[in-house]
Order: C-alpha cells, then structure tokens, then sequence
C-alpha cells in the first residue's frame, strides 16, 4: 500500500492538526488516542512515512527502529502503566481493521484490561 501523505497522523507531523503531543523524540512522536479505549491510551508513532509494521520493519533504518522501540516503553512509563501493567497493539491492514494508515503502536492501561479477545 502506498503511503498517504494527507493522512491524519501525517497531518499532525507536519502541525497542520493539532495534538497534545505526550513525547518527542529524533524519530518519534506520542500523542493522546483521541477515542481512549482505557485510562492511558496513547499514540506512538513514528516521524516517517511508514503505513504499518510491515513496511517499517523491512524499511526503517536500525536508528529508526531503535528510537521506536525505546520510544514506546519510555511513553509507558512516563505515563505510569509501566507497574500495573499495559497492552501494545499495533494494527496492519484490512483485517485488522486499521483506520489511519501511518504506522502507530496503542498503548492502553491505567485499569485492568481483560483477556485479549482477538
Ligand atoms: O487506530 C486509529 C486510532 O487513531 C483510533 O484509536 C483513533 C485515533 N485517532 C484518529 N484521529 C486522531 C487524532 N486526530 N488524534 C488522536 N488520535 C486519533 P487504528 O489502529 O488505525 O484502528
């Protein structure tokens, strides 16, 4: 899938929308989910033009990919799920039912989160 250079989240990277950006980093970004599913739901995404895990994973740089990684555990604990506990998911794809086509990781918790269901 090509990547769409005017979706949502792309428009938040280039400040055309706004968000109350959580956490900054060289190649990422966090911002509060705008439909929180829990006490903490947060956005990390990265700065590049990635659609989902699949081209990140096999286009990002190792700098990118690092920054990321870090990004999201350091968003967790900045938030202070990090004790009780927290769930990343990160949809790709129709089956998955992705809504905005700029790779983003959800970070939910701050309350007991139940068995994953699917
Ligand atoms: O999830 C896409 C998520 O993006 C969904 O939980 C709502 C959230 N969203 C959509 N627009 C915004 C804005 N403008 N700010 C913050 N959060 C937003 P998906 O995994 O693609 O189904």
């Amino acid at each position: 899938m090509a990547y769409d250079p005017n979706n949502i989240f792309a428009r938040i990277l280039r400040g055309e929308i706004p968000a109350k950006l959580v956490h900054e980093t060289a190649h990422s970004i966090a911002f509060n989910d705008i439909r929180p599913q829990a006490p903490v739901h947060i956005l990390v995404i990265p700065r590049g033009a990635y659609v989902s895990w699949d081209d990140f994973s096999q286009q990002a740089s190792d700098a990118e990919i690092a920054d990321f990684v870090r990004a999201v555990g350091d968003v967790a604990r900045a938030a202070g799920v990090d004790a009780g506990g927290y769930r990343l998911f990160a949809n790709h794809g129709a089956h998955s039912h992705q809504e905005v086509p700029h790779l983003h990781v959800h970070i939910t918790g701050g309350r007991p989160l139940g068995p994953l269901l699917m």
